[in-house]
């Protein structure tokens, strides 16, 4: 489609119309151009990320729900979504501020969801966190492993299934059994989670977003280091 536009004449609205289309329908290349063209107008790279990559997601989303859209299709939108993160990537990352903490984030076992957990990462890595990102699948072994390696002071879980959010549980379960929970802060997220869950399951707290999720492990390290 974007093939017979010169996106360079387009008005920034239109564009990120535009943008939302070819993620939809997972034209990678496409998203590569419109962010970069998005970026060298000026727009704040997270206005790139959520008003147009974000937001074309969420219609992929709501049509996946719907039985529109089906799994090939979605990760079409998926591989297209994440053209354009990499782009935004080290640009959210480059603040130059000292590391203010450490964490270990993973999707949790059973759920290959990571778009989510790797839009939170790297604006954890922006707000000054170092982050080791443990990819998809984790089970609760892969986790005690890499909270022992790396010894961080939030543990971050992300799941997007309502059936693998209960795994969550396990982690934390073990975390006491270990003796290590009261040394983490540990903090939760994905779609289908809820603050009464993340109660439920003793997590120290559910993140609805990632800037969310930013300003939720700055006020912890804010308490954790007794600065706040
Ligand atoms: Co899946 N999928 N999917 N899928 N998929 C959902 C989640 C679903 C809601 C779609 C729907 O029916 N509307 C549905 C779950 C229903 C349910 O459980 N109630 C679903 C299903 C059913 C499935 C399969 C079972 C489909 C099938 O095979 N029949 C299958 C499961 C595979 C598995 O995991 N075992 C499956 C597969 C896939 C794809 C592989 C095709 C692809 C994933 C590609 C990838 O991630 N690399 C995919 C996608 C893309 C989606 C949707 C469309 C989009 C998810 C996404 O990336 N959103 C999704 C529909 C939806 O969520 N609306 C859907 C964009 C992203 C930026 O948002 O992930 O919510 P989100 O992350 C947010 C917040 O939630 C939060 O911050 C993020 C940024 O703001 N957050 C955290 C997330 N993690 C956090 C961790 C934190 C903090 C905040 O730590 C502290």
């Amino acid at each position: 489609m974007s093939d017979e536009i010169n996106i360079k004449d387009l008005p920034t609205d239109e564009l990120l119309e535009l943008m939302q289309e070819d993620l939809y329908d997972g034209y990678a290349d496409e998203i590569v151009e419109e962010v970069e063209e998005l970026l060298a107008r000026g727009m704040e790279p997270y206005d790139v990320l959520t008003k147009g990559l974000v937001a074309g997601m969420d219609v992929v989303g709501e049509d996946f729900r719907d039985g529109i859209l089906f799994v090939p299709e979605v990760l079409m939108a998926a591989k297209a979504m994440k053209a354009g993160m990499a782009i935004l990537r080290p640009l959210l990352a480059e603040t130059g501020a000292p590391r203010i903490g450490t964490i270990v984030i993973g999707t949790v076992k059973g759920d290959i969801h990571d778009i989510g957990k790797n839009l939170v990462s790297m604006m954890w890595e922006g707000a000054g966190f170092e982050v080791f990102d443990l990819g998809i699948n984790n089970s609760v072994e892969e986790y005690l492993a890499a909270i022992q390696e790396h010894q961080p002071d939030i543990l971050g879980m992300s799941a997007l299934l309502t059936t693998t959010m209960p795994y969550m549980r396990v982690v934390i379960d073990t975390l006491k059994e270990k003796g290590i929970r009261q040394d983490l802060i540990v903090l939760v997220g994905g779609a289908p989670l809820n603050e009464a869950f993340a109660e439920d399951i003793e997590a120290d707290a559910y993140c609805r977003d990632a800037a969310v999720a930013v300003q939720t492990a700055k006020k912890f390290m804010q308490i954790k280091q007794g600065t706040s």
